[in-house]
């Protein structure tokens, strides 16, 4: 069954029966002060939006019992899966996997790589944690959309145009239709939300789609839009 989602370049058909959300690293490390992207030297609180719009996508989601997958950027605690060149990028007051207020930064298991509470995953719900900014590379995710047979995927999480971004690209060349809800992502950098938006969507949807929640809930909630 397809539903017509009111999207931006133009309408997104969606096989509902085949559609996934996933849900980009809604942890405290770039949502709470002390984490990793304060120690980048962001204003976290930029972020706090997307906590709405990822919690109200989730009750969409839940309601209408679709899959949901969420994805921590996390590294193992011997890091031993992240890069020297990761961790040693610019100039950060707390390095990946030094100890800071909610424990050691960007590490599976420590508090600031948990789900903040408003986006907490409950029951078969799938967390997946992620040592790259894309999250297909290091991850099961491929072969768990495969077994699940997924071939839309709404996407939504932080930050718009690093692993947002990264991951809608990554599906966009494994062949999944994407889409990116605009009020459930954001960016420290507002003009660069606003250039990622675009530039998915130009050149007829080069990468994808974009939406506003009201029109993804409007499209899932309402049986006359469904399409079979
Ligand atoms: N720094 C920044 O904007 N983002 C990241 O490091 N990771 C994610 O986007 N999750």
């Amino acid at each position: 069954m397809f539903v017509e989602i009111d999207a931006r370049p133009f309408p997104y058909l969606m096989d509902a029966e085949r559609a996934a959300l996933i849900l980009i690293d809604m942890q405290r490390d770039f949502l709470e002060a002390d984490g990793f992207g304060a120690s980048l030297g962001n204003d976290v609180t930029m972020l706090r939006p997307a906590i709405i719009g990822c919690a109200r996508l989730l009750t969409l989601f839940r309601s209408l019992h679709m899959p949901i997958i969420h994805t921590r950027e996390a590294h193992r605690p011997d890091l031993g899966d992240c890069p020297p060149a990761k961790r040693s990028r610019g100039d950060p007051i707390l390095r990946i996997g030094d100890a800071g207020p909610m424990g050691r930064i960007l590490i599976s298991g420590e508090l600031g790589t948990e789900i903040v509470p408003e986006c907490c995953p409950i029951s078969d719900e799938i967390v997946l944690d992620k040592p790259g900014k894309g999250a297909f590379f290091g991850t099961k995710l491929g072969e768990i959309l495969t077994a699940f047979d997924i071939s839309h995927l709404i996407i939504a999480g932080v930050t718009t145009e690093v692993c947002v971004q990264t991951t809608m690209r990554e599906a966009n060349d494994r062949g999944y239709e994407c889409l990116l809800v605009e009020e459930a992502t954001e960016s420290y950098f507002p003009e660069f939300k606003q250039a990622t938006l675009a530039m998915i969507r130009a050149q007829n949807a080069i990468v994808g789609w974009t939406a506003s929640i009201k029109d993804v809930e409007r499209a899932l909630q309402t049986p006359c839009r469904r399409l079979s």
